[in-house]
């Protein structure tokens, strides 16, 4: 028995319609981190701009929609900048998790159109914001945080709502919707570190039904 391994509950609650599931992807991390790693050799992550500036993070997306910005504003996209071909379909191993974990808390008809891939280099962080691009609010966000650990930013309905700080790890998954789906929320800056499996970043995956 290893007395100093740290026990981490299964479930727990942030706010009405939001939870965390620590651990939860871990038990398909191998064929899941294989699925990512290919995807982002293929359709490596790009830097997009907004009209608030570049962003530290990189981002690529996966399945019917993915997450676009420019100078102008940003938008869902069924074509990727530059090649205007379609993005390739969301792995099964990925939409199956993201569904079992929206199940698991409490929204059991969760498909994912869009998954959005964010890549944190040691430094990287994002603003607090609001999800509101999508069509369907009674849908939740699916995110899987891979790799070393950041802290997420929860806060409230309103901007000046003092966020919770949530130590994510590697194969951590957050789930919200319900009466908290447009909770302001961001990452802090993230610190350097190295994990085993992913190196010195770390990805977030966020599903969503977009349309
Ligand atoms: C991230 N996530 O964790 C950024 N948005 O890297 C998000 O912005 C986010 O995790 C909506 C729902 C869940 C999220
Ligand atoms: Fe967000």
């Amino acid at each position: 028995m290893d007395l100093f391994s740290e026990q981490r509950p299964e479930f727990v609650p942030l706010a009405t319609g939001a939870c965390w599931l620590p651990g939860f992807a871990l038990p398909v991390m191998d064929a899941l981190w294989p699925a990512v790693q290919q995807h982002l050799c293929q359709h490596p992550a790009q830097q997009m701009m907004t009209p608030m500036g570049l962003m530290s993070v990189r981002t690529s997306s996966m399945g019917d929609w993915g997450w676009v910005g420019n100078s102008q504003g940003y938008a869902y996209s069924a074509h990727q900048p530059g090649t205007h071909l379609p993005w390739p379909p969301i792995p099964p191993v990925i939409a199956q998790l993201a569904a079992a974990a929206a199940n698991r808390a409490g929204y059991p008809d969760f498909v994912p159109d869009s998954c959005l891939i964010n890549v944190y280099a040691p430094g990287s962080k994002m603003g607090l914001h609001q999800d509101k691009d999508e069509m369907d609010f009674s849908q939740p966000i699916v995110s899987l945080s891979l790799g070393i650990a950041a802290t997420f930013l929860f806060g409230g309905g309103k901007r000046s709502d003092k966020p919770v700080r949530i130590p994510l790890q590697h194969g951590d998954i957050v789930v919200w919707g319900g009466a908290s789906r447009r909770f302001y929320h961001g990452v802090a800056q993230v610190k350097a570190a190295t994990h085993p499996l992913l190196g010195a970043q770390r990805i977030n995956l966020t599903l969503r039904k977009a349309r």
